[in-house]
């Protein structure tokens, strides 16, 4: 969500401050600020909207210094305004924070008594009340930070700086991650390892309940207690060059397009081409006993995990239940005696999926997170971390990273069945010539998107949208129905087929769009007999299918044609015209294509 850079150094901070701003704006852009230690006194720039408006009124009223904090922010208390806008301030001292204060009611009360003025409607101000209370009270600055952090409630990523101590900047973790980059000498802060790269590869994560003094070419961190810690110094692999958009209008276009390389290189991870077996012990797996599966994670990584389901259940006789992590962790949910839980997520720093790993793990239940950033908290924390290679995806809606999971996924599900003696080496090395095959249907179904440019162009004009799948394409059909929500703004629902009649088809009326995906399976002829029932109450119905889907389907429908394969290929094929449909509905529209109002990347709050 909101993203912190933080620099302790010898040289000017202001544009490298922006430079690791830019990094971070997919998880916030709705206003962003630097504020840095300048002639012994905190200045300020701070605009709403995007880096680029801050970077214009920098430009305006130029600020710099060597010791800076900068934020890009995602509200979650307080309008997106200039004002609202991080670094807050209060005496000497300036914060940046991601996450939120729960308490920040009580203790604002408890300021403002004692004469504190608060300016801003943010949660976050508080703690730049607060420490600045605690060193008007006589405390050093350290003890200070201290001090303030025992008192807040909450989850933090925070940073500080202070106009009396200009050589230094302090920061916090407590459920928002943060990583600490070192250098000869000068010290980084920053929201994740991506933010640092321009800077420096040698990066140390604060754990839970950390905090850190970071002086230029020195760092000191405490853990939560207050002792002093160590903690591993682990060389980034993320990338120093800002990913750019490499000729198309928006990342999530270049994203699409990127699949089947992306797809490619997350299967060869875990199944090898040459000799179509595993290129891991499917045993590692831990799930070859199992006696049940748990699938945690939200928006559409947990659309990846209720197809996966169909898999897990059907090759390898694992019961699988597919849960939202921000239900999951407050239900007390019964845990597998004999079993295991799976964690989904891109950034690997989704706070509820964090805490139902955090849960399980408490309870004893073997976890393995499946998460595309390999230095992120889920990654690091799973028992078992399986990567997905999507590689950096910028664009909020999720796409490359999806099919990268749904990939990860089957491989996972098939080296269960064979780990489980449910299907034999044959039929293991069928499905894996399957999955090996999908990268280039990839390639070949992107030839339908003009086809559903001509489609997105009627979808402009509607309201509604009803998605239909049924066994496998059910989940798809949700996450097609999630996509055209978050990027075109137009409301959508993805059902299950046989689902409808039970209350859905009451929305049916002249000219409702109706997007089908039903290539041909064993559950064809039951979702054409719904297509019937919607297209009898005059839908407007497009139907996704393969050759053999659309012969069967007859004229009566309209078809868009995508590659016949596997059963368990087509879940991920099939994922490719949904995200075309939503992007170019979205372009047509004139959204925010790549950063959608309200929206952000990583969601690190609850
Ligand atoms: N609560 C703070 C920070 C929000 C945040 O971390 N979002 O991800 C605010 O609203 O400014």
């Amino acid at each position: 969500m909101c993203g912190i850079v933080g620099i302790a150094g010898t040289a000017p901070t202001s544009e490298r401050l922006i430079e690791g701003l830019r990094r971070l704006e997919y998880r916030g852009y709705d206003s962003a600020g630097i504020a840095v230690i300048q002639d012994g006194s905190v200045q300020r720039c701070r605009a709403e909207g995007k880096i680029r408006n801050l970077d214009n009124a920098l430009r305006d009223n130029p600020i710099d210094g060597v010791t800076g904090i900068a934020h890009t922010r995602w509200a979650t208390h307080g309008r997106p305004t200039t004002d609202n806008a991080h670094p807050h301030t209060s005496g000497n001292v300036a914060i940046v924070h991601n996450g939120i204060i729960e308490n920040f009611k009580d203790l604002r009360d408890d300021l403002s008594a004692k004469g504190h003025v608060f300016v801003t409607e943010t949660d976050s101000e508080v703690i730049a009340h607060l420490i600045d209370h605690h060193i008007q009270a006589g405390l050093s600055h350290d003890k200070a930070f201290a001090k303030t952090l025992s008192e807040l409630r909450g989850a933090y990523g925070v940073a500080a700086i202070f106009a009396d101590k200009p050589d230094t900047v302090m920061a916090a973790r407590q459920g928002s991650p943060l990583a600490v980059g070192l250098a000869e000498d000068e010290t980084f802060i920053g929201s994740d390892s991506m933010a640092l790269a321009p800077f420096t590869r040698q990066i140390v994560y604060l754990e839970e309940g950390d905090w850190c003094i970071a002086t230029p070419g020195d760092v000191r961190i405490f853990d939560a207690s207050g002792k002093p810690a160590n903690r591993e110094v682990v060389i980034s692999t993320a990338a120093a060059e800002l990913v750019d958009k490499a000729g198309c209008r928006h990342f999530m276009e270049k994203e699409i397009h990127e699949q089947p390389e992306s797809v490619g290189r997350t299967l060869s991870q875990y199944i090898s081409a040459v000799d179509e077996s595993f290129a891991f012990q499917p045993g590692e797996l831990g799930l070859s006993k199992a006696d049940r599966l748990i699938s945690v994670a939200c928006g559409t990584a947990f659309y990846a995990g209720a197809t996966a389901k169909y898999w897990f259940e059907r090759y390898a006789g694992l019961a699988v239940e597919a849960d939202i992590a921000s239900e999951y962790r407050y239900r007390q949910p019964v845990m597998p005696q004999h079993g295991a839980a799976i964690f989904i997520s891109q950034s690997g720093e989704t706070a509820d999926t964090l805490a139902a790993l955090r849960h399980c793990k408490q309870n004893g239940v073997r976890t393995i997170g499946v998460v595309n950033v390999p230095e992120s908290s889920i990654a690091r924390e799973a028992d078992l971390h399986l990567r997905t290679l999507a590689g950096p995806e910028i664009g909020v809606a999720s796409t490359k990273a999806y099919t990268a999971q749904l990939s990860a996924l089957a491989c996972i599900a098939l080296a269960a069945a064979s780990s489980r003696g449910k299907m034999t080496k044959e039929e293991t090395a069928e499905k894996v010539r399957a999955l090996l095959e999908v990268p280039r249907l990839i390639n070949e179904v992107m030839l339908v998107e003009p086809q559903i440019e001509e489609l997105a162009r009627a979808l402009t004009h509607h309201t509604d949208v009803l998605y239909l799948g049924r066994g496998q394409f059910f989940p798809l059909a949700m996450e097609g129905a999630l996509k055209l929500k978050e990027i075109a703004y137009i409301h959508a629902e993805g059902y299950a087929a046989g689902e409808l009649k039970h209350g859905p088809i009451a929305l049916i009326e002249d000219g409702t769009p109706v997007i089908v995906i039903a290539p041909w399976d064993e559950l064809f002829e039951k979702t054409i007999s719904n297509v019937q029932e919607v297209a009898a109450r005059g839908a407007d119905v497009t139907l996704f299918t393969d050759p053999r889907g659309a012969k069967e389907a007859g004229d009566s429908v309209r078809t868009i044609i995508i590659p016949e394969c596997d059963p368990i290929a087509q879940a991920i094929v099939a994922a490719i015209p949904i995200q075309l449909l939503a992007y170019h509905t979205a372009v047509l529209m004139g959204t925010d294509v790549d950063q959608p109002r309200n929206l952000a990347k990583s969601v690190t709050v609850e």
